[in-house]
């Protein structure tokens, strides 16, 4: 039996895509709110075909408990934020997870951590809570590196068919472990030490970041020397070995604004260019707003209430509203005291989440001016003709009409 510990955006998806391919899989999460919303039928969050693989889930038998129950393998996907001062890694939610499932979990268990962990982790954190308890690492436990690479929005098709990497000790709990995945996942998965799976997951995360920090930082130059951005980067990919990733108003999630931080925290003589590449996109969003005051004075915008963001996710089409750029902006607002002034639209954030949230595109297009497209959802994608009349600063090049402010 299969127990996953933590039911967010990476254990829920696990859990129904285990379940619809008939493993015998329980999902604990300590929260009992959550519990109830997914035993009574309902989801936490919206992901494409999501729906439909929790009804094939729940056929199969799939059912969430706040308890933390006997199993042969627990996979655990719970947060891992970074300390605000070091930068390394948070691993107290996984510390407490492991703590949990060592009094019920069955003998020779193997116990997963699916969460991206910083190098190390496993071996300075796991390891000895598992010894504080009396048990032998390799006989009464197993330990494994799982780390999931799926993306928020496309999240369905990458669980079944991205490559994977799992660590374990040894190659058989390896091998194990990768039965397990393989119920559904058609992609290729290596197995590899602990340390080098800890070591791959941030790794990639990290690379995203850089990459998407020196498209940034182009646009920035770009806007200098009153080139297009979106132009330069385009024909520079056409070189074969060039591949250059999109500016945007910054980086958001739950991952890769946190990841290459783990790096940093415990290489901090060794990391330079990562760091920087952290700041680049953390000062994004200030960038945005400095843009956003140049347009309206060019424009003789006065009044910061004329002014509409769309868009409060962290990007396009799913609900996840964690570390975005918008949430920055609106913070960074407040602190100079206009705030709650500017209006705000997301279709996908159906609660009050911030001051002056507007619920209806056109009633939101009617109060602006202004309009600052900070998230390209499909929404606004195929309502363009709507933005006819409006001064625009399109942060996503999704606008292509004349007059239009881009990065
Ligand atoms: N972004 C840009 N420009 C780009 C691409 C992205 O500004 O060209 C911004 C997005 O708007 C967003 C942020 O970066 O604010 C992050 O979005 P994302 O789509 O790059 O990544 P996530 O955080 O949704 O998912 C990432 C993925 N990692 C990689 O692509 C290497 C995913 O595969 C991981 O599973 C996930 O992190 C995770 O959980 O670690």
């Amino acid at each position: 039996m299969v127990n996953v510990v933590g039911l967010g955006y990476i254990g829920l998806p696990t859990i129904l895509m285990l379940g619809a391919h008939g493993v015998e899989v329980t999902g604990t999460d300590y929260n009992s709110e959550l519990v109830d919303t997914l035993n009574h039928g309902r989801l936490s969050f919206k992901e494409e075909g999501l729906e439909a693989l929790y009804q094939e889930a729940r056929e199969h038998g799939v059912s969430f408990t706040t308890e933390y129950v006997e199993a042969d393998v627990y996979i655990i996907s719970v947060p891992t934020p970074y300390e605000e001062i070091t930068k390394k890694v948070d691993a107290s939610y996984v510390v407490s997870a492991v703590r949990s499932v060592l009094p019920v979990c069955a003998k020779g268990a193997v116990i997963v951590i699916e969460s991206t962990i910083s190098p190390g982790t496993i071996d300075t954190y796991i390891r000895p809570v598992i010894r504080e308890y009396g048990l032998v690492i390799g006989e009464d436990v197993h330990l494994a590196h799982a780390p999931e690479r799926i993306i928020p929005g496309n999240m369905i098709h990458e669980l079944l068919n991205n490559d994977r990497t799992i660590g374990a000790d040894d190659l058989i709990i390896g091998e194990k472990i990768k039965n397990i995945y393989s119920s559904f996942c058609q992609g290729t998965i290596t197995v590899t030490s602990i340390r080098a799976a800890e070591m791959t997951k941030v790794v990639e995360n990290t690379f995203r970041d850089i990459n998407i920090a020196y498209a940034n930082e182009l646009a920035r130059i770009c806007h200098e020397q009153n080139l297009d951005v979106y132009e330069i980067i385009r024909i520079a990919n056409q070189h074969p070995r060039v591949n250059i990733l999109s500016p945007g108003p910054g980086v958001g999630g739950h991952c890769i604004p946190i990841d290459p931080w783990f790096l940093v925290g415990d290489f901090p003589s060794l990391t330079h260019v990562i760091k920087a590449a952290r700041e680049v996109n953390d000062s994004m969003p200030e960038y945005v707003l400095s843009r956003v005051s140049e347009v309206m004075n060019e424009c003789g915008i006065e009044d910061i209430s004329r002014v509409g963001f769309y868009g409060l996710t962290y990007k396009a089409d799913v609900d996840d509203v964690r570390d975005s750029p918008t949430l920055q902006m609106l913070s960074s607002l407040k602190r100079h005291l206009c705030g709650n002034r500017v209006k705000v639209y997301d279709p996908m954030v159906e609660k009050d989440i911030v001051p002056n949230q507007y619920h209806d595109l056109d009633i939101f297009l009617n109060a602006v001016d202004l309009v600052v497209i900070l998230v390209d959802h499909r929404e606004i994608k195929e309502n363009m003709n709507k933005l006819e009349g409006k001064i625009i600063f399109d942060t996503r090049h999704i606008c292509s009409m004349e007059g239009v402010y881009h990065l």
